[in-house]
């Protein structure tokens, strides 16, 4: 099946919400960061709004430089509680688009919409409905790519920030990525890109042109790796995260197996004992997740996120069984098969996209599913990415 990847990324984050906050802020440069100390401090700019980076300035600039390129910008300090916040109630947003989330730094995620895309009926529109939901809630725009894998969706979500929007359809990804130079292919460092360089590889295209073999024979193992990705094959999931409230069950085959009546046997046995225990906790899901894991243990998963949320026996084998058979094997045998079901709603009171429910309890729900889910990790990854300035001016 092909996978539809979004990747979402905040406009100049930190920036923007203080200009969101400090009417007085907007439109103008904002360099948020270390305190400048009229020219004489010593950190360095978290960020700015697009309004500074016209002067020249970026992240991780001395804020000393910043100060002489513009010293009539408002210099604020991080309030990196402020901003885990805001960064907490968008991934809760994102969550009700898709379940099967990466968050990968504080202002920024992967999706994968492939089994819930149609409620928006196509990739496009949902990624419009993400712009739009986001806007709405938080004030705040954010740029967003859509490809079928995860290294074009971030690159797409980057080439028209800021507010932009960029969908790559499988049939245009490699005219997307073959112009672009070979330092954006993901696991091309400096001296790799270097080594491409001198032996006449200037761009993603460049490369996918060649024969395999001359990659391989340039850079071994990881030229094959990188002569695929040029091509636009790359399997990597969006890495959601396990602590996430799901019921779920897997079973390992005595033998790897090809026989579709036993892997059918298996998954009916799996999605039995997950309807049973869905019952008993009296969650209904919406989204169902086949996992399958082949003789050689390469693993994938592929989810499908139904309109009603079920705990029925026969609705989620019958989800698990399609998608299955939507996925190709192709010659390998199967090692294990496993069913998820997540994205709960409780039976008393169902949870849907679209429901005329209060919007505060809505967001406070989803707030709490969060919490529940991630516990503080969200909080933690946000605290780590606050490498580069300082928290609070003294
Ligand atoms: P980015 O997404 O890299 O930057 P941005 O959101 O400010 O701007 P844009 O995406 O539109 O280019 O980083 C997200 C936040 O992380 C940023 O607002 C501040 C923080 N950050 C730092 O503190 N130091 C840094 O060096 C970088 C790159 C980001
Ligand atoms: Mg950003």
């Amino acid at each position: 099946m092909q996978r539809v990847i979004v990747h979402v990324d905040m406009d100049a984050f930190f920036a923007a919400i203080e200009q969101r906050d400090r009417p007085a802020c907007r439109g103008r440069p904002v360099v948020v960061g270390a305190d400048p100390r009229e020219g004489k401090g010593r950190g360095v700019v978290a960020t700015c709004s697009y309004e500074a980076r016209a002067f020249g300035i970026h992240s991780a600039m001395p804020i000393s430089f910043a100060w002489r390129a513009c010293p009539e910008a408002f210099f604020l300090p991080v309030d990196m509680e402020k901003y885990s916040r805001v960064a907490e109630e968008i991934f809760s947003l994102l969550r009700t688009f898709s379940p099967v989330i990466e968050p990968v730094s504080i202002d920024e995620a992967f999706l994968d919409i492939t089994g819930s895309y149609h409620l928006f009926k196509t990739p496009y529109h949902t990624c419009l409905g993400i712009k739009e939901k986001i806007r709405k809630e938080t004030g705040l725009t954010a740029s967003v790519g859509c490809a079928p894998i995860k290294m074009a969706a971030k690159i797409a979500s980057d080439i028209k920030k800021p507010d932009g929007l960029v969908c790559i359809s499988k049939s245009e990804l490699t005219g997307f990525l073959w112009p672009l130079p070979v330092g954006k292919l993901w696991g091309v460092g400096e001296k790799t890109g270097d080594l491409l360089l001198r032996n006449g590889f200037r761009t993603i295209g460049d490369i996918a042109r060649r024969h395999r073999k001359e990659l391989i024979s340039l850079l071994g193992a990881n030229g094959e790796y990188l002569w695929e990705l040029a091509r636009g094959k790359d399997e990597r999931p969006v890495e959601w995260d396990e602590g996430i409230k799901s019921v779920s069950h897997e079973f390992t085959f005595e033998q790897d197996t090809a026989d579709d009546e036993r892997i059918n046997a298996a998954l009916m046995g799996l999605c039995e004992k997950i309807s049973q225990r869905l019952r008993r906790q009296k969650l209904q899901a919406r989204t169902i997740t086949l996992k399958v894991r082949l003789e050689g243990f390469s693993t994938f998963t592929r989810s499908l996120t139904l309109s009603e949320p079920t705990d029925f026996v026969h609705v989620i084998f019958k989800t698990a069984r399609q998608l299955y058979r939507d996925f190709a094997r192709g010659k390998e045998k199967i090692r294990l098969v496993g069913v998820r079901t997540s994205n709960f709603s409780c039976r008393e009171r169902q949870y849907t996209l679209f429901g005329k429910e209060d919007k505060q309890e809505h967001i406070h729900q989803a707030v709490d599913r969060l919490k529940e889910k991630f516990g503080d990790t969200i909080i933690g990854r946000a605290s780590r990415q606050n490498l580069f300035g300082e928290d609070r001016w003294e």
